[in-house]
């Protein structure tokens, strides 16, 4: 798929997705990181009944009763974490934390996991071990002393249900509602856009809905990489001749061809399914336009052939119907092709398909959320499916493919920076003291109020959060002018090195590991895109005897902020059925938590919509008008391009596993832009061309020099390079106004062979 020109790192894939390819990148990654023994173990127990949730992703398990899944990705997930790697603090004493600045993120991660908890000393620019009663007192100091609205509680979407629970406690009792979370840089879109169409910020589908479905549309994402257990849905949907219909600038090959190495017969002749039935290389931005393209051919079949929208639900079931198809009537089809970049036959096909189908499943990604108008884009889709009654119905609903594999989770037990009132008064009702009311940061706010300095104190629950932001020369300064900054982590990152006047570092237990507290070996419980809440319990040795659990580390500094708390922080930790029996009594959804989770399988909360219950002020569902197809006023010029950013497969968000990216033909590299043939040929570039890339904007000026470019197949217009970084190269502040969603995948740009001057 990639150009011909020859360039060191750059080959043609053209094998199926999966296959013996993942079996082999598997083995390596086995190999790279673990003692012989133990791999088979780890893997076997990941997403078992008794074993622990994949840390890789949220696609759900079939009720974690199946054997051993397979999954390439996973595997690099679980061995990345269950290595035996370590980084001591003798590491630490002999290399300065300017010198380690010098690392990329993957030497810095693949130094393995972190041991013993850290305190920055300036006098010699090194962390330093330190105890861990010492590091939790001396927080409490300096939280005591600064205003709660001054501090960012950020969490990373794999803590566990009890750890998040009792982080927003914690903050909560201490004052704020600042939590930024990685949440806010991912599906806030669909958190924010999904409770005004149908009342829930969750999708509404499971499993068992894509056995019954009649057809798939997935818009932008790829999960060949990022979900790759879903692939063994996708392959057996396809093979029961499901059309699957895929909007996305790019070819990705998983959702071309997939060899599913559970299935002997495909693996023993090299065999391989088709997935996509249609592939549509929307332009970057461009799926507003086209989901009102396929809903205005659907408008003009029902007045041609009739039959064609489900009446029975539109007038029963929603509120808006006639100002969607006003606003469908005046949209004129030449912009609906302009903006999405496919024809109106395309549109009409898709269709003329979704009107054949009694079950539809749209699913989708981060090419639908992460724009500027991300939150108008799930709304769409809602519209979408709303209009022939896909919801509450077998096979059929909205299926958002959620990032980190607790993120549903975190949000469902109290992450977020805008509670609702009934949240706030059921704290205040069972832990007895006034729940902070004001509006909180989310991950864009904090990080601006540490530009400008009103926030002092960091607190990283996971993650690496100013390298998943954008525009690292605007955060990397504000995390160094933090008063503090606190990361509960398992590997080093850059976020930890960017140090402030006092930084701590502390080493948790990771997913794979048993957790035993004073009542003895705990699980912890996680949700999964489905709405399934389960128990997953460690089960290998800690890497280390120092570390403590997530829920641990969150109660010693709470005990210590807040001295006069009611919470009995240390009783919670000594046995999480007490955390869990807290979050009962708080949220609905969880009656008998202890119990149900103690079934296989666990259960699933909540979902009014597959029922036809409508949780809007409306009490319907909520058709959704998109004011024309605002083109963004903002960027002018025909030689302006839109780049979106992505994952390689070899990578796990700003963690690298390696520097491959195997299904679009990149090896040992990740310099590289793709960008299609004729907007090489519109710039007198060819493959192989080095090329600097400008951001339009009228803010500072943002660049990335020195990129390869790379002939690939890619819609016209779009270009793409890998997260993070390409980070540079977003402004801070380019967001969704609904959701605060930062656009990584519009980023306005212009490409100039390297060494040319900006005309
Ligand atoms: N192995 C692995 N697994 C992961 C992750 C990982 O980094 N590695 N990350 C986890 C997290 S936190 C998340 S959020 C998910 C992310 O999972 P995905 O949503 O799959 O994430 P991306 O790779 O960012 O982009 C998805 C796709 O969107 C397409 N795209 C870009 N712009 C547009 C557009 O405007 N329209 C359309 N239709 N498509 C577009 C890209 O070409 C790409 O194929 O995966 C989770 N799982
Ligand atoms: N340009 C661009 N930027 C993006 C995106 C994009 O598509 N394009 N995607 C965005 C998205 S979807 C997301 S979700 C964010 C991701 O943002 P984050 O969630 O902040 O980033 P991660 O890279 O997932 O975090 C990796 C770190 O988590 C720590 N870690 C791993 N496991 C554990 C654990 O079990 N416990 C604890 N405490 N720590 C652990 C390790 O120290 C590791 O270094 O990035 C966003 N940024
Ligand atoms: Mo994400």
């Amino acid at each position: 798929m990639v150009g011909k020109r020859k360039i060191p790192g750059i080959k043609n894939y053209r094998g199926p997705a999966g296959g013996w390819g993942a079996l082999k990148a598997t083995a390596t990654a086995v190999r790279e990181q673990m003692e012989t023994i133990k791999p088979p173990l780890t893997l076997l127990r990941t997403n078992q009944p008794d074993g622990f949730d994949c840390p890789g992703c949220a696609w759900p398990d079939k009720e974690h009763r199946s054997t051993f899944q397979f999954c390439e990705n996973g595997a690099k997930a679980v061995t990345w974490e269950a290595t035996s790697k370590r980084v001591r603090p003798d590491f630490f004493e002999s290399h300065t934390v300017t010198s380690l600045l010098e690392y990329s993120d993957y030497e810095l991660e693949n130094l393995g996991r972190l041991t013993h908890p850290l305190a920055y000393d300036k006098e010699t620019d090194t962390f330093r071990a330190i105890e861990w009663q010492d590091a939790f007192h001396r927080i409490g100091e300096i939280l005591r002393k600064l205003p709660p609205d001054a501090v960012e509680f950020y969490t990373s979407g794999r803590a566990s249900n009890e750890a998040a629970f009792l982080y927003q406690l914690f903050a909560r009792e201490y004052g704020t509602n600042n939590f930024p979370d990685c949440s806010n840089m991912c599906h806030e879109a669909t958190s924010v856009g999904l409770p005004r169409s149908i009342g829930i910020g969750k999708g509404t589908v499971s499993l068992d809905d894509f056995d019954e479905c009649e057809l798939i549309i997935a818009i932008g994402h790829n999960p060949g990489t990022n979900h790759p257990r879903m692939m063994g849905t996708l392959h057996e949907a396809s093979r029961r001749k499901v059309p699957i219909m895929v909007f996305n600038p790019l070819r990705e090959r998983a959702l071309e061809r997939f060899a599913d190495p559970q299935n002997m017969i495909e693996m023993a002749t090299y065999g391989s399914t088709r997935i996509a039935s249609s592939y549509f290389q929307v332009k970057a931005g461009g799926d507003a336009a086209a989901i009102k393209g396929i809903m205005k051919s659907l408008l003009e079949m029902e007045e041609s052939v009739g039959d064609v929208l489900d009446h029975d639900f539109i007038n029963r079931h929603t509120v808006g119907f006639d100002e969607l198809v006003d606003d469908l009537a005046a949209t004129k089809w030449s912009d609906i092709e302009a903006v999405s970049g496919i024809g109106r036959s395309d549109l009409e096909m898709v269709a003329a398909a979704y009107a054949k189908s009694s079950a539809t499943i749209v699913s989708y990604g981060m090419g639908v959320t992460q724009h500027n108008q991300g939150t108008a884009n799930v709304r769409l889709i809602c519209d979408l499916l709303m209009l022939r009654g896909n919801f509450g119905k077998p096979g059929a609903g909205i299926c958002p493919l959620r990032g980190h594999s607790n993120v549903q989770g975190n949000r469902t037990v109290g992450i977020t920076e805008r509670p609702d009132a009934s949240f706030l008064e059921n704290l205040e009702h069972v832990f007895g003291f006034e729940a902070p009311k004001k509006q909180g940061h989310d991950a864009v706010q904090a990080m601006q109020s540490m530009v400008r300095r009103d926030s002092k104190a960091l607190f990283c629950l996971g993650g690496n959060f100013a390298v998943a932001l954008p525009d690292p020369a605007q955060s990397y300064q504000a995390m160094r002018a933090l008063d503090l900054s606190v990361h509960v982590a398992t590997k080093l990152n850059r976020s930890h090195l960017l140090v402030g006047k006092e930084t701590y570092l502390f080493p948790c237990l990771g997913r794979t590991e048993q957790d035993i507290q004073r009542s003895g070996p705990q699980s912890v419980t996680v949700e999964d895109s489905m709405s399934m809440v389960h128990a997953s319990a460690g089960k290998l040795q800690p890497a280390s005897e120092h570390l403590k659990s997530e829920p641990a580390i969150v109660a010693g500094i709470a005990a210590n902020a807040l001295p006069e708390s009611n919470v009995p922080w240390n009783d919670l930790v000594a046995d999480y059925d007490n955390i869990r029996d807290l979050i009962e009594k708080t949220i609905p959804g969880f009656d008998d938590y202890n119990d149900r989770i103690r079934v296989p399988g666990g259960f699933r909360m909540p979902l009014p919509p597959t029922e036809r219950k409508w949780e809007t002020p409306s009490g319907k569902a909520e058709f959704y008008v998109f004011d024309g197809l605002r083109a963004d006023k903002k960027v002018h010029g025909d030689d302006v391009l839109r780049l979106v950013t992505i994952r390689s497969h070899d990578q796990y968000n700003t963690t690298i596993y390696a520097m491959d990216d195997r299904y679009r033909g990149v090896f040992g590299r990740r310099d590289v832009l793709f960008m299609s043939k004729s907007d090489l040929q519109d710039r007198g570039l060819q493959q192989g061309d080095l090329v600097n890339i400008e951001t339009v904007s009228d803010g500072e000026a943002l660049h990335y020099d020195g990129l390869t470019a790379i002939e690939y197949s890619i819609a016209p217009g779009t270009i793409a390079a890998y997260y993070p970084e390409a980070n540079r190269l977003v402004p801070l502040d380019y967001i969704d106004k609904d959701s605060g969603t930062p656009s990584y995948k519009s980023i306005p740009v212009r490409v100039r062979r390297a060494g040319e001057s900006p005309a």
